[in-house]
């Protein structure tokens, strides 16, 4: 069975497809079809996005709206992650937290599917905290280079993908989405 993943973002799809490996019986295929990210929620984002996209395609299809919550902000960037990771960007952030104490910021992503008949959503979180500097081997994507999962001495960005995703909110909510799957075949 085919699941299609509809994301303008490739790194979640690489990300799914390493989180995925091993699912017998099911393949994720990327299609690179927008939809209307309308102001919300993640949750209510995922629902609405991909009820829009089940209606172009009308086959099973997931979505996947994430963002960063930096408690210190009150939660800022949020659901506006993506427009500030392109507009302010990692290095002004710091700035932004330069005097604070308390670093504690947390990813959350909810993963949407819509089959035609039942919908539903899947939430993946992990918490931690902003590193003091920008650190990066390499890997990862936006705000992976200032994030410090609880219990680790390394940003998203100096783990290898796999290693991210053993661990990350991504691989959460694809475990909890894979269970489902598996329980609709029994
Ligand atoms: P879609 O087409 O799937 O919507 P997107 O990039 O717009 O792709 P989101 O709205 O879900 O994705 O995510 C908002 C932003 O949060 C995203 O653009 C990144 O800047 C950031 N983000 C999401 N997941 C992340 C991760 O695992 N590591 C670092 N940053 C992440
Ligand atoms: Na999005």
């Amino acid at each position: 069975m085919k699941i299609y993943f509809a994301t303008g973002n490739q790194n979640k799809v690489n990300e799914a497809n390493i989180i995925l490996k091993g699912l017998e019986g099911y393949e994720l295929e990327h299609l690179k079809i927008p939809y209307a990210e309308i102001q919300g929620t993640l949750e209510e984002v995922s629902k609405v996005g991909v009820k829009e996209i089940y209606n172009k395609i009308k086959k099973p299809v997931i979505v996947e709206d994430s963002g960063f919550f930096i408690e210190s902000l009150n939660g800022f960037p949020g659901t506006y992650s993506k427009y500030v990771q392109e507009t302010l960007g990692n290095e002004k952030i710091l700035k932004l937290l330069k005097d604070e104490e308390n670093r504690k910021a947390y990813f959350k992503t909810i993963i949407g599917y819509f089959d035609g008949i039942d919908l539903k959503l899947f939430r993946g979180e992990i918490f931690g905290s902003v590193s003091k500097e920008i650190k990066t081997s390499g890997f990862g994507f936006a705000y992976d280079s200032i994030f410090i999962p609880e219990g680790q001495n390394k940003t998203f960005a100096e783990m290898t993908t796999k290693e991210k995703s053993d661990i990350s909110h991504r691989k959460l909510a694809f475990y909890k989405f894979k269970s489902y799957l598996e329980s609709k075949v029994k």
